[in-house]
């Protein structure tokens, strides 16, 4: 029998608030069909939401059957790549999705846990980051709009029916170009982010233990 190599999805989100581009799609497309760490890479876009992307998500891990998922998000104004730790079970839209939709303080999941942990060695891979030259920071909010929800449905899909996955999510800040026009922080080149991602993923594919030193926040 042909032997074929484990799977990783890597998810990005189409543009929206009227941006024209949104760099975590193009990362995703960069990376879908790359080997990394013996996983082929599977790089898919979601819609950005609230009613269709957690759907495509899980239609997209039912149809692959990843051992890891790793979303990624847009989160303009922030200087880094955030590796996101916690996922909440709340939406509160200060802005409408694409398809006009602005739900406001409801769950994500009705009855769900308040707050998943990522399961992902988020300090093996901000240590690599850092090594590697490239700003980042662990973050204690993935927001309250399309991306923490994926987050927290990916979160409590592992925590309540598929415990042998891994996931988590990681938001990336503007590309230079964006930042430039919201007269904001420098941004990162796309190519910064692309080899980010794979560092992170070469990481977590091999890394199933955290490292443990302090990278909290007093506020
Ligand atoms: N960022 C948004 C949704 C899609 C995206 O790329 C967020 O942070 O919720």
């Amino acid at each position: 029998m042909k032997h074929t190599p484990a799977t990783a999805l890597v998810t990005g989100f189409e543009p929206f608030d009227g941006e024209p581009v949104n760099p975590s799609r193009e990362i995703a497309r960069a990376l879908d069909g790359e080997l990394i760490a013996g996983h082929r890479i599977v790089g898919a876009v979601l819609p950005t939401g609230f009613a269709r992307a957690l759907p495509v998500l899980d239609t997209l891990i039912d149809a692959r059957r990843p051992a890891l998922v790793l979303a990624l998000g847009l989160a303009g104004g922030r200087s880094g790549i955030s590796l996101e730790r916690v996922a909440i079970n709340l939406i509160d839209a200060r802005i409408a999705d694409n398809a006009g939709e602005q739900p406001v303080d409801v769950p994500v999941v009705e009855n769900a846990a308040n707050a998943y942990f990522s399961t992902l060695p988020l300090k093996a891979m901000l240590a690599r980051l850092a090594a590697a030259g490239i700003p980042a920071t662990l973050s204690h909010t993935a927001g309250t709009f399309v991306c923490n929800q994926v987050f927290f449905g990916l979160a409590d899909r592992i925590a309540m029916r598929d415990r042998q996955l891994r996931g988590g999510f990681i938001h990336v800040p503007w590309l230079p170009e964006q930042a430039a026009r919201h007269g904001d922080a420098p941004g990162m080149p796309l190519a910064t982010m692309i080899d980010a991602i794979r560092l992170c993923l070469e990481t977590a594919l091999t890394a199933h233990t955290d490292l443990r030193y302090a990278s909290g926040t007093e506020h």
